[in-house]
């Protein structure tokens, strides 16, 4: 080959390396991660996320009298399970899939579940195992066994003490609150009520008394001090820190459902707050998500006329869309019977609840589908759209700073029936999605099948009866550049 000709191939080889050089993606970690949209969600705000489904467990003299708020005035000596097995609690929730139990230490009537040492109205004075028993020793050893996460409501509102409404009975409440947290291993999260005050007992007083629910309790204190014994903890109340109320206790988050509030103004009990709980705000300034509280039966407690009113395993899934569903968590309250034990029907409900769920979402179509998307952040294939169905929590699809909208597409590799669309972002960067809708193609073209608001941690869409052999997803409104980690299709 002549010199001449041999620069000119090098010249064109030359050309074409750039040209491809050119077009081709950067390779991974060349281009920047979205920058976070604060607020952001704390370490154990994502574990518990993550969790999805906890269970609420009450169980006090109520369970003997029959009553839903007892009025304090209550006898240790009502308190005396036949037959209890906090395991059997413990392994049935567990294989229903629930991650925590929470259990009521003591409700509004001020019985005690535990041997407190500062006051009398407790197990210890009741005929149950001579009066050496312990609920909570018991739950939090079974939940350890079982590999479940313990937790406790401690009812501020106490009918049953003199001194409620008074200084020195938030001194009693802080000292259960010691006892609570050194003694019974960690505890993942803790419950406060939101009902405050109103008639009751109060060691023979028999009155109503009101209290300040703003001011009263000065939490900042009390919180400091359990978080200086356990600083893991995560606290649930109407204004959170941690975690707030949904609004309801029907089992139904919003369907926006922002994980961001602005709590400053908020605390347990304030009235007419409910709405704002249920959606929270798109410019909230803290990561405060909501949980729902809703029980299997009608009451809180069990009572046996209620027996026949267990929600059903389909009753059950309902709730789980409406809920984790919604990117909230679940706190499913099971109470136990006058035995000691979760009712027949009750473990009956949750193993159907635990056969739908299985049935529901036993395969999901779209792992690792080939998706892809109207634009990638950067072209760089680290943040491309086969991140969504990797089966990795870790990596995401994102687009580029300023561009709010955009498009996923996801081949189901034949015509099937679908019911469901699983969407996730990665909040550990924040919340961002505010509206999209879900596309099936069907024969000649994209119909519109399903729209939604917030994602946040989790959203399920049901679709109506549907057929398609390819999903589109699109993001139609954004606070910044959407960054999505995962997406199932059912
Ligand atoms: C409510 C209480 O008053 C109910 O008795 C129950 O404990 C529920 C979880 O919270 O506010």
């Amino acid at each position: 080959m002549l010199m001449r000709d041999r620069f000119i191939w090098m010249a064109a080889l030359a050309g074409l390396f750039c040209l491809f050089a050119a077009r081709k993606p950067l390779p991974s970690g060349k281009v920047s991660p979205p920058a976070p949209l604060y607020p952001l969600p704390s370490q154990k705000q994502l574990d518990w996320h993550e969790m999805e489904m906890n269970a609420f467990v009450h169980f006090t003299t109520n369970t003997f009298t029959g009553l839903e708020w007892g009025n304090g005035d209550e006898s240790e000596t009502l308190f005396n399970p036949s037959q209890m097995d906090v395991l059997q609690w413990a392994t049935t929730l567990k294989k229903a899939g629930f991650k925590g139990i929470i259990v009521t230490a003591k409700h509004h009537d001020g019985f005690c579940l535990w041997p407190s040492k500062y006051t009398e109205h407790s197990v210890k004075a009741s005929p149950w195992k001579g009066g050496k028993g312990d609920v909570l020793k018991e739950v939090a050893e079974a939940c350890k066994k079982t590999g479940l996460r313990f937790g406790v409501y401690l009812s501020p509102w106490d009918r049953n003490r003199a001194d409620y409404g008074q200084p020195s009975y938030i001194e009693y409440y802080r000292n259960q609150l010691r006892e609570l947290f050194t003694n019974y291993g960690p505890v993942f999260e803790m419950w406060f009520d939101g009902a405050n005050g109103g008639n009751g007992y109060y060691g023979g007083a028999r009155e109503t008394r009101r209290i300040n629910g703003a001011t009263y309790y000065d939490w900042p204190t009390t919180l400091n001090l359990v978080r200086g014994i356990q600083p893991n903890v995560l606290f649930f109340s109407d204004a959170g820190p941690d975690l707030r109320w949904c609004g309801n206790e029907r089992g139904v988050a919003g369907e926006t459902n922002w994980n961001l509030i602005n709590n400053d103004t908020l605390y347990a009990g304030k009235p007419r707050i409910e709405r704002l709980l249920n959606t929270g705000s798109p410019d909230g300034t803290k990561w405060i998500p909501a949980e729902v509280d809703v029980s299997i039966r009608k009451g809180w407690f069990y009572h046996s006329q209620e027996d026949s009113l267990v929600k059903s395993g389909e009753r059950l899934l309902d709730i789980y869309l409406t809920t984790v569903g919604r990117g909230s968590t679940l706190l499913l309250n099971v109470p136990p019977d006058k035995r000691g034990l979760l009712h027949e029907n009750d473990v009956a409900a949750l193993a159907d609840f635990r056969k739908l769920l299985d049935r529901e979402f036993g395969t999901n179509l779209a792992a690792r589908a080939k998706a892809t998307a109207s634009s990638t952040r950067g072209n760089d294939p680290a943040y491309g759209a086969s991140r969504l169905t990797d089966g990795k929590k870790d990596t995401y699809w994102a687009t580029d700073d300023g561009v709010a909208t955009g498009s996923v597409e996801i081949p189901l590799g034949k015509k099937q029936p679908v019911k469901y669309v699983l969407l996730q972002e990665y909040i550990q960067l924040g919340q961002r999605v505010q509206s999209f809708t879900i596309d099936a193609w069907q024969g000649e073209g994209w119909k519109e099948v399903a729209a939604g608001t917030t994602i946040g941690y989790k959203r399920i869409l049901k679709m109506a009866s549907l057929e398609t052999d390819r999903i589109r997803v699109n993001i139609t409104g954004a606070k910044a550049c959407p960054v999505l980690s995962n997406l199932e299709v059912y």
